[in-house]
């Protein structure tokens, strides 16, 4: 029987130190909720870095340094480097820490979008950091910007046989999992490859049973059955879509990144309580969870001794 794969992304560029009391954007609370969330059972934990002045999403790899080495001293999760950054930058602007510190994965956003954050400036009045408000406020007129030379320079620059970086591809509606086939038949991508369904992002397809349907029978059609798989639900869906993808073959990614809550209206305290809980519904739905190793195995994975930190 195969085994399901949790990750678990830890903070993320989404949320703000406003929205919850709880959100790791200091680098030993990161390392902390990070180390946490795999002793929890995330096999693989998806790390974006925050500037420790202010808690902004931040790219600098000095930030990263913070809590990399501590991370993979404590733990033998998988490290997935993020390279979607924040929403607002070049993708050239988003790889010095991946090709820094040569993780065993990053993620590789596979398409431009209107990924719109906005909406959530209205329902606070008042800011923790000066920064929060424009920044969500000013998603209404940007693009995420991932074009196929940007996806073509993220591939050639990190799944190089130097870097044997393996990518997490965020797909946020049907259309990036056409990109992505055109790119797996450019050369770009080695088998297995590892997609995941992005659904709930204003901008994307909604977190929806019959949209995650069609995501996995379009992706079943381009690929083959020959591809791994996972899925975020993004905000108050996060739960249902992950108990509903492990169902059908899926694996799991939830985490502060990705929805605040624990249950409805309540906030979650921690990554790892995310973690525990997706795990004990797997468990009771009749599913084994992977360890780091096993998701190495399954993914291709190059293993923790060749990264760089
Ligand atoms: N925040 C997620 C919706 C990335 O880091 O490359 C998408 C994400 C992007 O994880
Ligand atoms: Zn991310």
């Amino acid at each position: 029987m195969t085994k399901t794969i949790i990750s678990c992304a830890i903070t993320g560029a989404v949320h703000t130190p406003t929205m919850s009391d709880y959100l790791p954007v200091h680098p030993d609370a990161i390392a902390e909720q990070a180390i946490a969330a795999a002793d929890a059972g995330a096999a693989i934990l998806h790390l974006h870095a925050r500037n420790p002045a202010n808690g902004a999403p931040s790219v600098n790899p000095d930030h990263f340094e913070l809590f990399l080495p501590w991370i993979k001293q404590a733990t033998n999760a998988v490290i997935n480097i993020s390279t979607g950054g924040n929403p607002v930058m070049t993708v050239a602007e988003r790889l010095p820490a991946a090709l820094a510190f040569r993780p065993e994965m990053c993620s590789l956003n596979m398409g431009s979008m209107n990924f719109a954050l906005h909406p959530l400036a209205g329902r606070y009045d008042t800011w923790k950091e000066d920064w929060e408000e424009d920044y969500l406020r000013s998603s209404e007129d940007n693009i995420f910007r991932n074009t196929f030379a940007d996806i073509r320079m993220i591939a050639t620059q990190l799944g190089n046989d130097e870097y044997q970086v393996k990518f997490e591809h965020e797909c946020y509606d049907v259309g990036h999992l056409y990109n992505l086939k055109f790119c797996l038949d450019q050369g770009l991508f080695q088998t297995p490859i590892f997609i995941q369904f992005v659904m709930g992002i204003l901008g994307g397809i909604s977190a929806e049973l019959e949209n995650l349907l069609f995501m996995k029978q379009t992706a079943d059609k381009l690929f083959d059955n020959d591809y791994q798989w996972s899925v975020i639900g993004a905000g108050a869906q996060q739960m249902r879509m992950a108990a509903v993808a492990a169902q059908i073959g899926g694996n799991v990614r939830v985490g502060l990144e990705d929805s605040l809550y624990i249950a409805h209206r309540q906030m979650a305290t921690s990554n790892a309580q995310q973690v525990a809980k997706i795990r004990r519904i797997l468990e009771e739905q009749g599913h084994t969870i992977a360890t780091p190793d096993e998701a190495r195995t399954i993914l291709g994975l190059k293993g923790a001794e060749k990264v760089a930190f």
